[in-house]
């Protein structure tokens, strides 16, 4: 993958310096200190990991390199990886480059499509997910280079070539699960004359051919691809390619944090929501029955998904973006409009609920509904794209952290007994 290695190169040298100077410097800086809350508290804002691609501010949400997500919503996969990775805006050139060696992989080796077919047919499509990326480790540069001897200074490069395959491949894995287990008949084939990666991905799951699904497809691609360093599908990458371990088995691990229900599988979740609220209602609800509902099942111990985050104090900026995109594709089924009367009411139920710190709505509130209104009414199916999209992000930080020769992670765990202490 020259055009990458050429670009990051430097910044590798560059990196490591800085990391050695920080280290060599201030090692003994004191960032904060570490409460009881926090150690039983899912080690909530604890400053412990280095995260370069994005960062995620309680009061504006996602910033990609920087840029504020909403800023980036015109882009494509491919240049979200590239200003990930690289931190800089490809050029049309570079882009072009990037797409040709992508192309490459959108076509899944076929061991990959007969493992998915052996699975049984109640597999749920994010197993499949996980299964399909364990069963292309074979083909990783990074781990045949490490084996050869491949100091750790270098070891990005093959890195990147792994990232490279394996971003290029989830689109045709993906559209292989969907296909498979959803009986939509034969696993479709990469257009042969075009080399974008979300339209092949909107090809190969055959679902619209309109090129507004194509939109959404992108559009998806973008803004589920990054969200720091510290949510489980991301601290899992982190852990896991710590140990050396190639991205094939990291971004695999990745996707079965993705799958429980508090991270990824909330877009699932959320759409089952909206179904059961618009079956129990026979179509949209009023405000009050709407309102007793969100009350009946948050007294019944169960969360509203789609709404609250760890970090987030506000709407979430994509949930923005994808309310913009269906109200400028005058998408207004009836998933649609529940989905606004949702975002109407629950903050307010939620606040007087009094439990949830951030009463607002994340990615997955409106993600669900508008892959619907096109037709993909699989639900089990949404964390995949959701998967797709964020191991655009997820390798991006392996092959940052790789540059720095970041060492393997081991925090040191305590008994209760002796937090006791
Ligand atoms: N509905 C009901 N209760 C909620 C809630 C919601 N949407 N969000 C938080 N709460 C509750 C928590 O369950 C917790 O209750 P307990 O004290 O009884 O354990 C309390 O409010 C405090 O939680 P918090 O500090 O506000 O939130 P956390 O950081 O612990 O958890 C999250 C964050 C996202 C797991 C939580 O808000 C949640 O479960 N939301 C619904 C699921 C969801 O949308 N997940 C997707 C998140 C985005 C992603 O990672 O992909």
């Amino acid at each position: 993958m020259s055009i990458l290695h050429d670009k990051l190169t430097i910044e590798a040298g560059e990196l490591r310096n800085k990391r050695t100077a920080l280290l060599k410097e201030h090692g003994d800086k004191v960032l904060g200190s570490v409460t009881v809350e926090q150690v039983l508290g899912g080690m909530r804002g604890v400053p412990a990991l280095i995260c370069e691609t994005s960062s995620v501010s309680a009061d504006e949400g996602l910033r990609i390199r920087n840029i504020p997500i909403l800023e980036l919503t015109d882009i494509s996969p491919e240049e979200t990886f590239w200003l990930l990775v690289t931190g800089e805006r490809a050029t049309a050139t570079e882009l072009e480059e990037l797409r040709k060696v992508f192309a490459k992989y959108y076509a899944v080796p076929q061991y990959v499509v007969d493992t998915l077919k052996a699975m049984p047919k109640d597999s749920h499509p994010m197993a499949m997910l996980s299964v399909g990326l364990l069963a292309m480790e074979r083909e990783s540069e990074f781990r045949a280079a490490y084996d050869k001897g491949a100091g750790k200074d270098s070891l990005w490069q093959s890195m990147v070539n792994d990232s490279v395959r394996l971003i290029a491949s989830m689109p045709g894995i993906a559209a292989a699960i969907y296909r498979i287990r959803f009986n939509k008949g034969e696993v479709i084939a990469p257009l042969t004359d075009d080399n974008d990666l979300s339209n092949n991905f909107a090809h190969m799951l055959g679902v619209s051919d309109d090129a507004s699904w194509k939109e959404l497809v992108r559009l998806y691609l973008v803004l589920h691809s990054d969200h720091e360093g510290g949510n489980v599908s991301a601290m899992t990458s982190y852990v896991v390619s710590s140990a050396l371990s190639d991205p094939f088995y990291s971004v695999s691990a990745a996707m079965s944090g993705l799958a429980g229900p508090l991270h990824g599988l909330a877009n699932q979740e959320c759409l089952r929501f909206i179904i059961d609220v618009r079956e129990q209602f026979g179509g949209v609800p009023t405000d009050e029955q709407l309102t007793e509902y969100t009350w009946n099942r948050l007294k019944n111990g169960q969360v509203i998904p789609g709404y609250g985050h760890a970090v987030l104090r506000v709407t979430d900026p994509r949930f923005t973006a994808f309310i913009g995109f269906g109200e400028k594709h005058n998408l207004q089924d009836d998933n649609v409009q529940i989905t606004h009367k949702i975002f109407k009411l629950v903050p307010g139920i939620l606040q007087e609920h009094g439990k949830a710190k951030n009463p607002w709505p994340n990615v997955d509130a409106a993600s669900g509904s508008l892959l619907y209104a096109y037709g993909m009414t699989e639900f089990d199916f949404y964390t995949v794209m959701f998967g797709v999209s964020r191991a655009i992000g997820l390798c991006s930080q392996m092959v940052v952290n790789r540059m720095m020769a970041s060492p393997i992670v081991r925090p040191k765990s305590l008994t209760l007994a002796e937090l006791g202490r």
